[in-house]
C-alpha cells in the first residue's frame, strides 16, 4: 500500500520525464548564515524566488519549513531535511545527527525527506545504521527518500573524486534510497561513471557559487548528459543576482534539453 504513496509524493517531485530542479536550502545549517548574501538573509525571500521560478521542490529543514509555510505550502513540493550538522563541528567527527524524522515530514506535509551519509566517516557505522532505519521507515510511510551520499573521512583523498563519489552513490542506491544526491565529478565523462554505478536516480548538487551563470549552467548541462535526472542546487540558484533567471535557465535544460546559449537567454545577471 505504502508504495502508492511513495510513487504519488515522487510524481510531486520529478516533473517532465522523471526529472527535477530542486532548490537546497539547507545552508544555515551546513555551513552558517555567512553563506547567504544580505538581499537573501530572510529565507522567505529564497523560498518566494524558488516558487516564482518553479523549481521542482524545496529542501529545508523543519524550524524554516514552518516559519516560511506561507509561502511554500500548496505551491511547491517540501523535502524536509531530517539530518544536519554544522561547519563548527570538530573535522575528526563528520558526522550527520538526525534532527527530524518521517513522522513530522508527514506532518508537515512534505512530499519527501532528505538525509545526508558522510561516507567514509569514522562515525559511518552510526550513519548507516540510522539511515538503514531510515529507509525502513520511509517504506512504511510511503515516503520518497532523497540521500545526500557525500565522501568524508580519513580515507577520502578528495571528496570530488569519481572513485569516492560513484561508491558513495553506489552506497546509496544499495540501501534504498529514492534518488540519490551527490557531488558533481568535474566533467560529465566522470559523472556517467557515478550514475551508472548509483542503482538509484542521481542529481547532483551544485557546490559553492561559480564566477559566471555561463559556468554555472555548463555544468548543469554536463551533470544531464551524464544521465542525471536533474540538480539539487542552492548557492549557484539563491546567491546569484537574479535566482529566477537561474531556475528558468536550469529548467531549460534539465526538461527541455536546451543548450547553454539558449538557456542563458533567461539570466541578466549572476
Ligand atoms: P549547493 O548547490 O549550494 O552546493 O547545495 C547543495 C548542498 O548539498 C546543500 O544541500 C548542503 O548544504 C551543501 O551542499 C553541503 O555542502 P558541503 O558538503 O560541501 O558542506
Amino acid at each position: 500500500m505504502s508504495e502508492i504513496g511513495k510513487v504519488i509524493r515522487l510524481g510531486r517531485i520529478l516533473g517532465r520525464g522523471g526529472r527535477t530542479v530542486i532548490l537546497a536550502l539547507d545552508h544555515g545549517v551546513e555551513h552558517g548564515p555567512s553563506d547567504f548574501p544580505e538581499r537573501v538573509l530572510d529565507a522567505k525571500v529564497i523560498v518566494r524566488e524558488a516558487v516564482r521560478g518553479g523549481a521542482s521542490a524545496i529542501m529545508m529543514h523543519k524550524g524554516l519549513a514552518i516559519r516560511t509555510r506561507e509561502e511554500w505550502a500548496g505551491k511547491i513540493p517540501l523535502i524536509l531535511k531530517i539530518t544536519g550538522r554544522t561547519a563548527l563541528a570538530p573535522d575528526e567527527s563528520a558526522v550527520q545527527s538526525v534532527v527530524g524524522s518521517v513522522e513530522e515530514a508527514v506532518a508537515l506535509g512534505a512530499d519527501g525527506v532528505a538525509a545526508t551519509v558522510y561516507v567514509g566517516s569514522a562515525d559511518e557505522p552510526l550513519m548507516l545504521r540510522e539511515f538503514g532505519a531510515l529507509v525502513g521507515k520511509c517504506m512504511e510511510f510511503g515516503m520518497p527518500l532523497l540521500a545526500l551520499m557525500y565522501p568524508r573521512g580519513p580515507k577520502i583523498r578528495d571528496r570530488h573524486g569519481v572513485e569516492y563519489v560513484r561508491y558513495a552513490a553506489r552506497l546509496g542506491g544499495e540501501l534504498g534510497a529514492d534518488v540519490v544526491k551527490t557531488y558533481y565529478t568535474g566533467s560529465a565523462e566522470t559523472f556517467r561513471e557515478v550514475v551508472k554505478a548509483a542503482q538509484a536516480p542521481v542529481v547532483a548538487a551544485g557546490g559553492p557559487k561559480l564566477n559566471t551563470a555561463r559556468e554555472a549552467l555548463e555544468m548543469v548541462k554536463s551533470v544531464m548528459e551524464a544521465g542525471a535526472i536533474g540538480v539539487a542546487i542552492g548557492r549557484n540558484v539563491w546567491a546569484s543576482a537574479d535566482p529566477i533567471g537561474m531556475l528558468n535557465a536550469i529548467k531549460r535544460i534539465v526538461f527541455q534539453g536546451q543548450s547553454v546559449d539558449e538557456a542563458l537567454e533567461e539570466v541578466k545577471a549572476f
